[in-house]
């Protein structure tokens, strides 16, 4: 049963999935989706119309974090979960930050127009960084490689994409990471060792001229349309 995944090479969400299927070594098709110009039978394929989906068996299974969880569950090697309780938590309070506090933040200030708003979110967005320094990676990665310690894990692979990504926000918004974010710092060249992330990996050009429509707000997509009316 090969796994099919619905994906765009600019999508971060993807990048996820995909980051998770290439670790686990699990076989599988992708169809690369034109978000532009998405299929008409897309929409039977996606209930929410967007990627990541995929199928395996009679399944389709949809929400970038839910599918790498099945995924982890239905090919259990190498586990990208902790094995306690109590670190799995962890891991799901780091995704769950991933997913609404911090990409929230990172559309907005690409998308935001107005300078004193920006200046707001970029203070909003470096609150975050340093958060996820000294409550996150600073204490869970043990001075290890990865955000929970020696062993990747889907926390690593769930934030990497906006690392990739980081570039837009340098070029569109003169961010960087901040100095006093060491261990974030160590654990993205770390990341960047890896085959997965090599194999997929997309030059920052590219990226500066995909999210060009979301820099100048532009962008019509149901995810741009979403992350304007998230709240930060
Ligand atoms: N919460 C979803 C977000 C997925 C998402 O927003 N995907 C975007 C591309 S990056 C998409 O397909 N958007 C369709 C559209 O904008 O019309 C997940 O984690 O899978």
């Amino acid at each position: 049963m090969t796994v099919k995944i619905y994906s765009a090479s600019v999508c971060p969400f993807a990048h996820r999935t995909r980051l998770t299927l290439l670790e686990k070594g699990i076989d599988f098709e992708l169809i690369e989706i034109d978000l532009n110009n998405k299929p008409d039978w897309f929409s039977q394929v996606s209930p929410y119309g967007k990627v990541p989906v995929i199928q395996h068996g009679n399944y389709t299974i949809w929400e970038s974090a839910i599918i790498n969880e099945y995924l982890d569950e239905a090919f259990p090697e190498p586990p990208l979960m902790p094995q306690t309780p109590r670190d799995r938590a962890m891991a799901r309070i780091w995704i769950d930050f991933a997913n609404n506090k911090f990409v929230p933040v990172f559309y907005k200030l690409l998308m935001e127009q107005d300078q004193a708003k920006q200046e707001e979110l970029k203070q909003k967005l470096i609150e975050n960084l340093q958060f996820m320094e000294t409550e996150g990676i600073r204490q869970l990665s043990d001075n290890g490689s990865y955000w929970l310690g020696n062993g990747l894990s889907l926390v690593d692979l769930t934030f990497y994409p906006w690392f990739e990504r980081f570039c837009i926000l340098e070029h569109y918004r003169g961010v960087s990471l901040p100095d006093d974010c060491s261990f974030l710092r160590n654990w993205w060249n770390n990341l960047l060792q890896r085959e997965s992330v090599k194999q997929i990996q997309n030059p920052s050009q590219f990226y500066l001229n995909q999210y060009q429509k979301y820099a100048n707000n532009t962008a019509q997509g149901k995810t741009a349309q979403e992350m304007r009316e998230a709240a930060v």
